[in-house]
């Protein structure tokens, strides 16, 4: 089975990746499934076939203990802790070899708590990996490119785990922007002259991007479903170790 757990900040399009993906790979009659680890979300854009929603849900914690909305994601991801032995066991239930997996909108409930990186490990299996999902309207500065950069390093720190950075909503971007975006992932002096970055600035740019905090970026738009088939590739290429055998012509 490979897992592949989907991080972002809150409104990147994990959900909306997720659907996109789901609806191509059953399209290939790939067996897939879906797993909905977001306590708080109110409305997912697909059918997940285990859902975290039928065993906690932020809202209710919210009025049992009185407690804010995120004070309540964080209690609600605290509480899964204790269901992760039957959440991985209704997911084995499903038997599909590829698992989508949605994490909670706001990424420092999730990512940067020890209860987070602990439903990650439970749920993993044999492949696992970590779609970083960035927001393309967002990395067209090199501030907001910068600091994604930043992100899907501590991402890549928390869980431990092979990582594609997906830059998604290309379909609100043009083609110059987007190749702005390439040039800054393929050489980190053009992004720290772009940000005018400061000797020591530079020294860090340089250390995430050596330690694969930034990375190949694959462009998808959740919307118009391009780059989907990209996507899958880099995903297939932690299963298999380059020797694909499922993908699609
Ligand atoms: N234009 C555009 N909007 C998108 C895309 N993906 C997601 N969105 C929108 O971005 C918002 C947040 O998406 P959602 O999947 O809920 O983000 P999440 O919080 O990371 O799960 C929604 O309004 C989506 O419709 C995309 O590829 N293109
Ligand atoms: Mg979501």
């Amino acid at each position: 089975m490979l897992v592949v757990f989907f991080i972002g900040t809150a409104g990147s399009g994990k959900s909306s990746l997720i659907a996109a993906l789901y609806n191509w790979l059953d399209e290939q009659d790939y067996d897939v499934a879906a797993v909905n680890l977001d306590p708080a979300a109110e409305y997912l854009p697909y059918i997940p076939d285990v859902d975290i929603r039928t065993k906690i849900t932020a809202r209710r914690i919210m009025k049992q203990f009185k407690l804010g909305p995120n004070a309540s994601i964080i209690a609600a991801v605290d509480m899964a802790v204790a269901e992760a032995e039957k959440i991985k066991e209704e997911v084995e239930a499903v038997g599909a070899p590829i698992v989508l997996v949605d994490t909670p909108g706001q990424m420092e409930l999730f990512a940067f708590r020890e209860s987070g990186a602990y439903l990650v490990q439970k749920l993993s299996d044999v492949h696992n990996l970590v779609v970083y999902v960035g927001d393309a309207t967002y990395m067209q500065t090199p501030e907001g490119f910068a600091t994604t950069a930043l992100l899907a390093l501590s991402s890549r720190i928390r869980f431990k785990l092979p990582q594609v950075l997906a830059v998604n909503k290309v379909d609100l971007l043009s083609e110059e922007q987007l190749e702005r975006i390439n040039a800054w992932a393929s050489d980190v002096e053009a992004l720290a002259e772009a940000l005018g970055a400061a000797p020591l600035e530079r020294e860090i740019i340089r250390a995430v991007a050596g330690l694969g905090g930034i990375g190949e970026p694959v462009f998808v738009s959740a919307l118009n479903g391009s780059g989907l088939d990209k996507l899958y590739y880099a995903i297939q290429l932690h299963y298999t170790g380059g020797e694909d055998s499922q993908l699609p012509p």
